[in-house]
């Protein structure tokens, strides 16, 4: 698994410095491709006036990390599973996404677990109004290679994730997080 994030910081390392020698190094080699990080976004909806948009970003400047923000309006105050999940099904709504996206076949976890599905991003924490401002940084998905999260779904549940602490099979395999209360299919960001 360690070799798996190495993998992955050094990709997102290699492209900023990529940026970096591109722009110092050659005016042809100036153009707004070069300049742009690795960009997704997702559209959260649910059947109970769940809302959210929420990007990814490959960060410039950052070694490790995709950073994860956004907003999702219309939950119940407190803690709610966060995941991203196989597919990027909506047929059967939130439903036809399958499970959280594991292509290392571990148990599921906590996002800072050395052993966690990819998609384990644990909780997002909704206010009093029903309102979770997400700004996160995660390790493991990844924009692009094997742990890229493009084309999959991204869900938010009814409950708590217990992050594989629940001491049940169940616990394990998706932290008891309860019914799917909204999601969307993570896709490619358009360049500003
Ligand atoms: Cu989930
Ligand atoms: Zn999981």
């Amino acid at each position: 698994m360690s070799s798996h994030i190495n993998l992955i910081v050094t990709y997102c390392t290699l492209m900023v410095f990529l940026s970096n020698q591109l722009i110092v190094n050659g005016q042809r080699a100036r153009t707004r491709q070069s300049n742009e990080p690795l960009k997704a976004t997702v559209k959260i909806t649910g059947n109970e006036g769940v809302n959210g948009w929420i990007t990814f970003e490959c960060e410039r400047g950052h070694k490790t990390s995709t950073r994860v923000r956004g907003q999702i309006t219309g939950l119940s105050p407190g803690l709610h599973g966060f995941h991203v999940h196989q597919y990027g099904d909506l047929s059967d709504q939130c439903t036809s996404l399958g499970g959280h996206f594991n292509p290392g076949k571990h148990n599921h976890g906590a996002p800072t677990d050395g052993i966690r599905h990819v998609g384990d991003l644990g909780n997002v924490m909704a206010n009093n109004d029903g309102v979770a401002n997400i700004d996160l940084m995660d390790n493991v998905i990844s924009l692009k290679g094997p742990n890229s999260i493009i084309g999959r779904g991204l869900v938010v549940h009814a409950k708590t994730d217990d992050l594989g602490q629940g001491s049940t099979a169940e616990s394990l395999k998706t932290g008891n997080a309860g019914a799917r209360v909204g999601c969307g299919i993570i896709g490619w960001a358009k360049p500003n």
